[in-house]
């Protein structure tokens, strides 16, 4: 499928000229550009701003099983434009097709999750002290929700938080990576699309997005008419989110960087932990806030699974690492020139620091000479060092010995980012024991970091910003809880802890 034809189908139109001030897309498969997207501007950003608010207004009247009937909508257009979607995804951000399918598979499976839930915002009734009283928890839509996502996971990220704040009465203002605005704009098509099919009763605005740099970034993360910003990035981006919501009294939900460790015991089985280490390492080449990229092996075993990593890297490193788009491709291109610079400074630094590098060279695809493909690279590494505990958003898996389980989860919790980890084990009772101590929001067992399902809250601890997106409670950030005593009796309401207070 060309690329015009993906717009076309997108309805992403008037990008193909060349305009002044706009931001030159290219993609990284090849390094060419291939859209101009205007950005907006303060005013317009203003304007999109006050269209949020008013949508709010009326949105969130409808009642929350109809606001689900709209997302149910939305799952079926984005189920009809699947394939142009997941390809616009690949074109744009790089991840290989099979992923960018995965990526807009996850947007429908949220849609279901939104939909169901729609009719279940559940508040709770608490007992009252006092006789002739009733107290309840109320959830009430919050207002307009600021959403930043990153290049990584152009759509999904962004779906998880836009279809739960539809059913809970929000609209939303998004503002998408500067790499990836074109499927920000496709994505929104197709909600209109949705809005349309549901009728009037879905105002515009619902659905806002803004397209720029940080300045933009900041207009909405300042902006005290927006009471939640919801924010994926790097750890950077969200030190500076944080503190400039919390000086407005906002709330932040900061899904931020991770740098997730796989534990691999001498009672694994070995060739389960392999298959899973390559997908959460080598997996979107590396570029996943879930990737995996420390793996502590237990001594006994540490030579032989090393080995098996690094027959298996071979394998892809002869083969597999390619155009995206192609059939059998596993290892698509980094995002731009700066990833790749700063791989392989990691790398420079860990062979500086005791470690032994294996692959990691770049590749060139084609003749594309502004293309960032690597070979993924593995790092023999005695200790955790420096660099090791630093997160380098590329495909650099380091490996690292471990005698006992308590140091190895020590190595684990060592590192500033609390996102995902992994142990691999027959043993229940280190897996239990494991669980309990790993000090991440994912702790998985015998399955990798990475390709967390949309069920589950999604976060984790420390700088990774301890925020909770998508399945589980997480649809509670959208809204607000309110506590709600009623007296429904004909004499003077007693007051609480028993305070007397007669005239
Ligand atoms: C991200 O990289 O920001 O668990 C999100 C996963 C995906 C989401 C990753 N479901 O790897």
């Amino acid at each position: 499928m060309k690329i015009e034809k993906i717009f076309k189908k997108l309805g992403i139109t008037g990008v193909k000229t060349k305009k002044s001030g706009a931001l030159e897309i290219s993609s990284p498969i090849d390094g060419n550009i291939i859209a101009y997207v205007k950005k907006d501007s303060k005013a317009s950003a203003e304007n999109k701003i006050k269209k949020s608010e008013k949508a709010f207004l009326s949105w969130r009247d409808v009642p929350a099983p109809r606001r689900g009937e709209l997302i149910r909508i939305f799952g079926e257009e984005l189920r009809k434009n699947k394939e142009p979607l997941a390809r616009l995804v690949t074109i744009e951000c790089g991840k290989i097709l099979e992923e960018g399918r995965g990526e807009v598979q996850e947007m429908i499976d949220i849609c279901d999750f939104a939909v169901g839930l729609s009719r279940q915002l559940y508040g709770l009734t608490i007992a009252s002290e006092r006789p002739e009283h009733t107290m309840q928890e109320n959830w009430l839509p919050l207002g307009t929700v600021g959403v930043i996502s990153a290049f990584n996971f152009p759509v999904a990220v962004w779906a998880w938080n836009f279809v739960l704040a539809v059913i809970c009465g929000d609209s939303v203002i998004w503002k998408p990576s500067e790499k990836t605005p074109l499927c920000a704009l496709a994505c929104v098509n197709i909600f209109k699309k949705a809005a349309k099919a549901f009728g009037k009763s879905a105002p515009d605005g619902l659905c806002e997005v803004v397209v720029g740099g940080p300045d933009i970034g900041e207009k909405i993360v300042n902006d005290s008419r927006i009471p939640l910003i919801s924010a994926t990035g790097s750890c950077h981006m969200g030190n500076i989110v944080g503190p400039k919501v919390a000086s407005r009294f906002g709330r932040s939900l900061l899904e931020l960087g991770g740098n997730n460790a796989i534990i691999v015991s001498n009672k694994a089985d070995i060739d389960l932990a392999v298959q899973s280490i390559l997908f959460g390492a080598v997996g979107t080449a590396g570029q996943r806030c879930t990737s995996t990229r420390r793996v502590f092996v237990h001594n006994d075993i540490y030579e032989e699974v090393f080995e098996k990593l690094k027959e298996s890297y071979q394998k892809i490193v002869k083969t597999k690492i390619g155009n995206p788009l192609s059939d059998g491709t596993l290892v698509g291109p980094l995002i731009d020139k700066r990833a790749f610079d700063d791989m392989q400074s990691s790398l420079k630094d860990a062979t500086e620091h005791g470690g032994v590098v294996f692959f990691g060279q770049r590749v060139i695809i084609g003749r594309n000479e502004n293309a960032y493909y690597a070979q993924p690279a593995l790092v023999k590494i005695k200790k955790q060092t420096k660099i090791v505990c630093q997160e380098t958003f590329a495909p650099i898996l380091y490996v690292m010995p471990y005698h006992t389980l308590d140091e190895a989860i020590k190595y684990n919790n060592e590192v500033m980012q609390g996102l995902s980890s992994a142990i691999f084990t027959t043993d229940v009772r280190e897996a239990e024991y494991f669980k309990k101590y790993s000090d991440c929001g994912i702790a998985n067992v015998n399955i990798g970091t990475s390709g967390a399902e949309i069920g589950g809250a999604f976060g984790g601890e420390k700088e990774t910003g301890g925020g909770r997106e998508s399945g589980s409670d997480s649809w509670k950030n959208y809204m607000r809880r309110q506590t709600s005593t009623t007296y429904f009796g004909a004499e003077k309401p007693a007051l609480a802890q028993g305070i007397k207070f007669d005239t």
